[in-house]
């Protein structure tokens, strides 16, 4: 019995965006039975929580009674029970791990930073400041990536993998830029993703749940 949990309800700007969505689309790929699980938004301090998430993030995941959190690592022991998510050769699936670090380690924290400034920072006097750097090295990170990947449909073993998941996820974090515009091998790689049957059915999961949970007016 797989298990996911996530908060509740995230407001507008994370709609789409939360993590669970990563596991949800590996799990809908790879065809597992799962059932998400809710904790309040402000739930995630709570000593029961972080017993199970030290840092009071989501998500979290359940199989069998073993829990785990990170979503790369949790991605990575998916791939190891499907092959779905995962290329059959050996070195392929080095190349799959390798890239699925670089989404998560070196493009990731970039993008990321740029979403603490554009909305949790909104309009604080450093802010600007600091904006036109963190974003130049966000489009020195992406151009590096568009040239590694030149035009390639997937990150590893020329098939659909995690890294793809991890990447794809991590690129949707800057929507609300221009980021990707004038870098098409980006724009096309996310574009032909996001469109797989299974993306489209855990993000339509992921915001039906919120949609359920929204506060009453
Ligand atoms: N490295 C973690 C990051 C998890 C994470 O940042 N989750 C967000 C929601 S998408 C969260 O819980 N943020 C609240 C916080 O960091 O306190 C992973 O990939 O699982």
């Amino acid at each position: 019995m797989i298990a996911v949990t996530t908060v509740d309800w995230v407001p507008p700007f994370a709609h789409g965006l939360l993590r669970d969505l990563r596991l949800r689309w590996a799990l809908e790929e790879a065809g597992l039975p799962y059932e998400m699980r809710f904790v309040p938004l402000n739930g995630r301090d709570e000593p029961a929580y972080r017993a199970r998430q030290p840092f009071g993030q989501i998500p979290l995941y359940e199989e069998d009674g073993k829990e785990m959190f990170e979503t790369g690592a949790i991605l990575l022991h998916l791939a190891e029970k499907s092959d779905a998510l995962a290329p059959p050769a050996p070195a392929d699936r080095i190349d799959m791990t390798v890239w699925l670090f670089a989404a998560l380690s070196t493009i990731e924290p970039h993008l990321q930073q740029i979403v603490m400034l554009d909305l949790f920072h909104k309009g604080k006097d450093w802010q600007a400041g600091a904006r036109a750097e963190t974003e130049a090295m966000a489009r020195k990170r992406l151009g590096e990536l568009a040239a590694a990947m030149g035009g390639r449909d997937f990150l590893a073993g020329g098939r659909f993998s995690v890294a793809d998941i991890a990447m794809t996820t991590v690129l949707r974090i800057v929507g609300h830029t221009d980021f990707l515009t004038g870098l098409p091998a980006l724009g096309v790689y996310k574009a032909a993703c996001e469109a797989r049957p299974a993306f489209q059915k855990a993000l339509a999961g992921q915001l039906a749940d919120i949609e359920r949970h929204a506060p009453k007016e």
